[in-house]
């Protein structure tokens, strides 16, 4: 293709008008044409910056003649039908996390791809395009950590809205991990648990922020992931994979660090996910821009999107059970998920009126 991608973006909340703002500024062979939100107004605001025009149906959007690939950024539920529309006019898109919401849609999504006989659907994992997260995959894949036995995960978030409930912070935010800890180890999750603790004053009653999920992987490597999504502070988002030769650790999120002549020394903390993963995003949209042109994807495949939709449903089940929870995706079926069996308490009888 030699003239500029066209593209529709459906949903311009804090992602698509982020996106619609890189297409159209940052990121070359491409540009806007269509722009669809179910708040009109929004839509206007953002088509008008970038000379594009609005419509207010999703679908026909994806069918207008003068669009070429498609950007959703939308809710979540409302992907599996976009998707669809995309895969039945055999357009390419870059679909933001999940790719559906639950596990049979995107299962059949990724059949109706593959009946097709060639990649469409991107998943909007950036983390895959941060620099950090590339070298340590690399790292990794060289052999230089042996072999990997332990992952540490800190994924917190500043402030998020009363919505944001414990389901919605393993679907919306331990969904990243899910997809990083894939991408670095190159194996599935096998199982998942929720501990929940004491929870922090300001999340809404009900609500279990922070937790820690827990992740086996096939070969047996333990994950632990720390998801905080109200701590007050900055957004910050840790790993550190533990090997049998070694270590390493990214997210560090170290920018300027300086030393004032009163003593103060330190660097700025990082407001939103925009400033840590901005660079990542970009680089993600330059490399699906041109792989569109070339008729196939470059990052997370429907297959990724659809694994962690998987372990990501797992994840709440075991949240809401309060037991740990089997994914198992091979096998040429729908993934199942399994709760463990309870295991029998242990009780001390003997101990009974021991003291006084
Ligand atoms: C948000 O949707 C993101 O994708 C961010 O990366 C994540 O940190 C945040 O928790 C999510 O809500």
């Amino acid at each position: 293709m030699s003239h500029d991608l066209k593209v529709a973006v459906l949903g311009v909340g804090m992602m698509g008008a982020f996106h619609v703002d890189a297409l159209s500024t940052r990121v070359r062979g491409a540009r806007v044409t269509v722009v669809n939100d179910f708040l009109a107004d929004k839509a206007a605001e953002v088509a008008s910056k970038v000379g594009a025009r609005v419509e207010s149906d999703a679908i026909t959007a994806i069918n207008d003649p003068d669009v070429d690939a498609v950007l959703i950024a939308s809710p979540g539920d409302a992907h599996a039908e976009q998707l669809n529309a995309c895969l039945d006019r055999g357009i390419p898109v870059l679909c933001e996390k999940p790719l559906t919401t639950d596990i049979s849609s995107a299962y059949a999504i990724v059949q109706k791809e593959k009946t097709l006989g060639k990649q469409l659907i991107q998943v909007g994992f950036m983390r895959r395009f941060d620099a950090e997260y590339a070298a340590l995959r690399k790292l990794i894949s060289d052999g230089g950590l042996g072999k990997p036995l332990i992952v540490h995960c800190a994924h917190r978030n500043p402030a998020v809205g009363d919505h944001f409930n414990s389901e919605f912070m393993i679907r919306d935010s331990v969904v990243h991990e899910v997809d990083s800890v894939r991408f670095l180890l190159g194996e599935e999750l096998t199982s998942v648990e929720v501990i929940k603790g004491a929870a922090t004053g300001s999340a809404p009653h009900g609500t279990h922020d922070p937790m820690l999920v827990i992740f086996e992987t096939e070969s047996g490597a333990i994950v632990t992931d720390e998801i905080f999504v109200r701590t007050g502070v900055a957004y910050e988002v840790r790993t550190e994979v533990v090997g049998e030769k070694g270590s390493a650790l990214i997210g560090l999120d170290q920018n300027l660090q300086t030393k004032a002549t009163d003593g103060r020394w330190g660097g700025n903390l990082t407001p939103s996910f925009v400033e840590r993963f901005g660079g990542a995003y970009d680089v993600e949209l330059q490399r699906w821009v041109n792989a569109a042109k070339a008729g196939t994807i470059d990052g997370a495949s429907a297959w990724d999107g659809y694994a962690a939709v998987a372990v990501c449903e797992a994840g709440v089940q075991a949240l809401r059970n309060g037991v740990k929870f089997h994914v198992r995706l091979l096998g040429g079926a729908v993934a199942t998920i399994e709760p463990e069996e309870p295991r029998a308490g242990i009780r001390a009888p003997d101990l009974e009126g021991a003291w006084p």
